[in-house]
C-alpha cells in the first residue's frame, strides 16, 4: 500500500514537472538569485486597474509570473508607492504602448506601462515580462512599440471533423462536438499564448471552407470561442464557402448579382453579429482548386469580394479575399494571380483586402516574391506565409521560418524605386491601405507541445513577431524564443540560435537548391519525387512541370523568351531576373532553364553545384544533430531526446531527398556525381518504389 502510495506521488511530481512543451515561451522559471533580487528591488508593489476582464488578466499573469521567477508575491497597491508596477489608460496614445522607467524623488522608482486600452496594457505586460525571462535590464526602460499591421491573424485549415489540412500536430484544438457547452482550457491557453506576441486575430477553419460552418449552430460554438478570446484581445473570422447561398441556404444559385443571394449573405451578416458582435470578418478561397466562385457565374473577384464586403459592413467587418488561384491549363502557374488581380485593382469595396501568399506558386522553401507585392497599388494587400510546414518537412524537421519570412518582407519590389520593400507596400507606408493586416497558416494542434517539433514553436512565434514589427532581424528573435523556451546559457544558445539560422537555408539545399520548386511527393508533399508523372493528373501538380529537366539542362525558362513571368515584375526586377548572368543563383532554376554544363559564379557547372548543395544540406542535417548532442547538459531530457530522434529523421530524409532528385537529374546530365561522399545510399529503382 505504502508502496503504491510512494509510487502515485512519484508520478504526480513528474508529471507536475514534465517538460512535454506546453508551456511554450511563457514558462517564467526560477531566475538566479541576484537577478531576481534586482527585480525585486525594482518592483515591490502592483498597482493594478482594474476595470475589465482584460485587466484583471494583466494582474494575474504579472503576480503569477514575477512569483515564479523571483518567489515573491508582490503586494497590490490603489495608491502609487515607490517601486510600482504602474498601469496607464491614455487615449492620446494611438496605437501600441509604452513602457518607461519614472524616478520620483517622493514617490521612488516605478515602471509605467501606458496605452490607450486593456489590450495594449496586456500586450506591455506580456513584453515586460519577456524582457524578465531574458535576464534583461529593467530600471531604466524607455520602451516605446507601434504594431507594423493592424490585424495579426493566424489562419487555421481545420475541418470540421477535427482533422486540420497540412496540420502535423495532432487533431484541431476546437473540440466542436462539445461546443458551446463545454469549453476547453486550451482555448485560454491559446489566446493567452497568441496575446502574449500580439496576434490579434484568428481565423478558426480550413480555406476548403464546409458551408455549414456558418449555420446557426456553428455560430453558436463559435460564438462560445469568441467569448473566451476576447479578453485576450482575439477575433475570430471565419473562412465561408462562396457556395453557402445555395449549399446552405437551399436557394438555387450563389450568383453575386442574383438579389436573392445579396439579401441572403446580407441576412446572415446580421445573424453572424448576433452572435458575434466583434466578429472580425471572412477569408475566402474562390475559384482555386475546385472552390465555388464568382467565375462559376460569369462573374469576378470583385463582384464576389464586394458581395461579401457590403454585407458585412454595417458591422465593421473586412473580407480577406486570397489571390491563389490557378488553372490546369495555364503555361505557368506562376503568372495566374496577377494576370487575374491586376485589371481589378482599385474596383474592390474598401473593406476588401487580398491575402497573396508570400511568393507566386505555393509555400515552396525558396520563392521569389509574389509579383503582385507593390503592383497592386489601389487595393489594400497583406502578406500570407505558412507556419506549417506544408513543404518544409512537415513537424519532423528543424526549419526556423523567420528567415523565410523576413526575406519575403525585406525583398524589394522597385514599386515606388529602390528600397519599397514588401513590407512597406503592405503596411501602409508607401500606398494608402485602408486596412493593414498579415496572415499565418498555423501550425498548432493538440499534441502537448502544441506543434509536433519543439523547435516549429519558434515559427508561430517569429511570425507573431514579426507581424507586429516586421524590422525585428531572425536572429533576435531566435534570441528571445531560446532564452524563453529553453536556456538563457550562453553556451546553449549561441550554438543553437546559429542551428536555428541555417536551418531554413540548409532544407532549401537538400530539397530544392538554386531555385528549384515544387518535386514533392503529389499525395502528401512530405518527400521528392521529382520522376513522377501520372498521366491522367492534373499537369500544374506534377514535379516535371516545374523542373523541365530535359538532356539540355534543368529549370523553368520564366524569362522574355519563355513565360516572360520576369515581366511582372518592376524594372531593374525584370531585367536582373530576366539575365541569366544577374540572376540571383538563389533563383536560378525558377526563372531559366540552364544548360548542364553552365558555368556559375564559382567556375564550377551547374550540375557540380547542384550536387554540391544537395551534399551541403545533407552535412547541415548532420552538423545540426552534433550541435544538439552537445546540449544535452543545459535542458530537461524530455525535450534533448524528443528534438534529438526529430533531427535523425531529419538527417535521414536529407539523404533521401539528395539521392531522389540527385539519380533522377542524372538521367539527364549523363554525368557522373563529382563529389564522393555524395554517393547515394539507395538506387533510383528503391526510391521510386518506396513510399512514405
Ligand atoms: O498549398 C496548398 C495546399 C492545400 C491548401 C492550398 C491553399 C487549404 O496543398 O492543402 O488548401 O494550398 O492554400 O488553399
Amino acid at each position: 500500500m505504502k508502496n503504491i502510495l510512494l509510487f502515485i506521488l512519484f508520478s504526480l511530481a513528474i508529471n507536475l514537472f514534465a517538460e512535454d512543451g506546453s508551456r511554450l515561451w511563457l514558462r517564467y522559471e526560477l531566475l538566479s538569485e541576484q537577478i531576481s533580487e534586482n527585480y525585486k528591488q525594482i518592483i515591490s508593489t502592483v498597482c493594478p486597474i482594474t476595470y475589465s476582464e482584460t485587466t484583471k488578466i494583466i494582474t494575474r499573469e504579472f503576480l503569477s509570473a514575477f512569483e515564479d521567477m523571483t518567489g515573491k508575491r508582490l503586494n497590490l497597491s490603489k495608491k502609487r508607492t515607490g517601486n510600482c508596477l504602474v498601469f496607464l489608460i491614455d487615449k492620446k496614445i494611438e496605437k501600441g504602448y509604452s513602457i518607461q522607467t519614472q524616478k520620483d524623488n517622493k514617490s521612488g522608482i516605478s515602471i509605467l506601462i501606458a496605452a490607450a486600452d486593456d489590450i495594449n496594457l496586456l500586450y506591455g505586460t506580456f513584453h515586460l515580462l519577456r524582457l524578465m525571462q531574458m535576464q534583461g535590464n529593467i530600471s531604466d526602460l524607455n520602451i516605446v512599440e507601434k504594431p507594423a499591421y493592424d490585424r495579426r491573424i493566424l489562419n487555421h485549415w481545420d475541418n470540421i471533423d477535427g482533422t486540420i489540412e497540412r496540420g502535423y500536430a495532432g487533431r484541431s484544438l476546437w473540440n466542436w462536438e462539445d461546443l458551446p457547452e463545454k469549453s476547453d482550457p486550451r482555448y485560454t491557453e491559446y489566446a493567452r499564448a497568441n496575446a502574449s506576441i500580439g496576434i490579434n486575430g484568428t481565423v478558426l477553419n480550413n480555406v476548403n471552407a464546409n458551408p455549414k460552418f456558418i449555420s446557426r449552430e456553428y455560430l453558436i460554438k463559435t460564438a462560445e470561442i469568441a467569448n473566451i478570446f476576447r479578453k485576450w484581445g482575439i477575433r475570430v473570422y471565419l473562412s465561408v464557402n462562396f457556395s453557402s447561398p445555395s449549399e446552405l441556404g437551399g436557394l438555387p444559385t450563389s450568383d453575386p448579382l442574383n438579389k436573392e443571394v445579396r439579401r441572403w449573405w446580407k441576412e446572415k451578416a446580421k445573424e453572424i453579429y448576433s452572435f458575434i458582435p466583434d466578429f472580425g470578418g471572412f477569408l475566402v478561397k474562390a475559384n482555386s482548386e475546385g472552390l465555388p466562385g464568382p467565375q462559376d457565374f460569369g462573374r469576378t473577384h470583385v463582384d464576389g469580394a464586394n458581395l461579401l464586403a457590403e454585407a458585412l459592413e454595417p458591422y465593421g467587418g473586412i473580407v480577406m479575399w486570397r489571390a491563389f488561384v490557378y488553372d490546369a491549363k495555364s503555361t505557368d502557374r506562376a503568372k495566374q494571380a496577377y494576370d487575374e488581380f491586376m485589371p481589378l485593382d482599385g474596383r474592390f469595396h474598401k473593406n476588401v483586402i487580398i491575402q497573396v501568399k508570400n511568393g507566386p506558386i505555393d509555400f515552396q522553401p525558396r520563392e521569389p516574391l509574389h509579383p503582385l507585392f507593390g503592383a497592386m497599388q489601389k487595393t489594400p494587400l497583406m502578406i500570407e506565409f505558412q507556419i506549417t510546414q506544408e513543404y518544409l518537412g512537415f513537424s519532423k524537421q528543424l526549419a526556423y521560418l523567420a528567415p523565410l519570412y523576413v526575406e519575403c518582407l525585406q525583398s524589394d519590389t522597385y514599386a515606388k524605386g529602390k528600397g519599397s520593400v514588401t513590407a512597406k507596400c503592405t503596411d501602409g507606408t508607401l500606398f494608402p491601405q485602408t486596412i493593414t493586416a498579415i496572415a499565418g497558416v498555423a501550425n498548432t494542434g493538440n499534441d502537448s507541445n502544441w506543434t509536433g517539433h519543439h523547435f516549429a514553436q519558434a515559427n508561430w512565434y517569429c511570425f507573431g513577431r514579426l507581424a507586429w514589427n516586421h524590422e525585428l532581424t531572425s536572429e533576435h528573435i531566435a534570441d528571445e524564443w531560446l532564452r524563453m523556451t529553453f536556456s538563457n546559457e550562453t553556451a546553449f544558445i549561441e550554438p543553437v540560435k546559429r542551428m536555428m539560422a541555417e536551418s531554413r537555408e540548409a532544407v532549401v539545399n537538400y530539397m530544392m537548391p538554386l531555385g528549384l520548386a515544387h518535386l514533392f511527393a503529389w499525395e502528401h508533399h512530405y518527400g521528392p519525387e521529382p520522376w513522377l508523372n501520372i498521366p491522367d493528373a492534373r499537369p500544374d501538380w506534377m514535379p516535371s512541370y516545374y523542373h523541365k529537366a530535359d538532356a539540355i539542362g534543368l529549370g523553368f525558362d520564366r524569362t522574355h523568351a519563355g513565360s516572360n513571368a520576369v515581366s511582372q515584375y518592376f524594372p531593374p526586377l525584370s531585367t536582373i531576373y530576366d539575365q541569366i548572368e544577374t540572376c540571383p543563383e538563389n533563383l536560378l532554376l525558377w526563372f531559366h532553364h540552364v544548360p548542364w554544363n553552365y558555368r556559375m559564379q564559382n567556375g564550377n557547372t551547374l550540375w557540380e553545384n547542384l550536387c554540391r548543395k544537395y551534399q551541403d544540406g545533407v552535412e547541415a542535417a548532420r552538423e545540426f544533430q552534433k550541435i544538439w548532442d552537445k546540449t544535452a547538459f543545459f535542458i530537461d531530457k524530455e525535450r534533448f531526446e524528443h528534438v534529438q530522434s526529430k533531427l535523425k529523421v531529419q538527417t535521414r530524409d536529407a539523404i533521401w531527398w539528395r539521392d531522389a532528385c540527385l539519380l533522377y537529374f542524372q538521367t539527364f546530365s549523363r554525368q557522373p556525381i563529382p563529389y564522393e561522399q555524395e554517393r547515394p545510399v539507395h538506387t533510383l529503382e528503391e526510391l521510386n518504389v518506396s513510399k512514405f
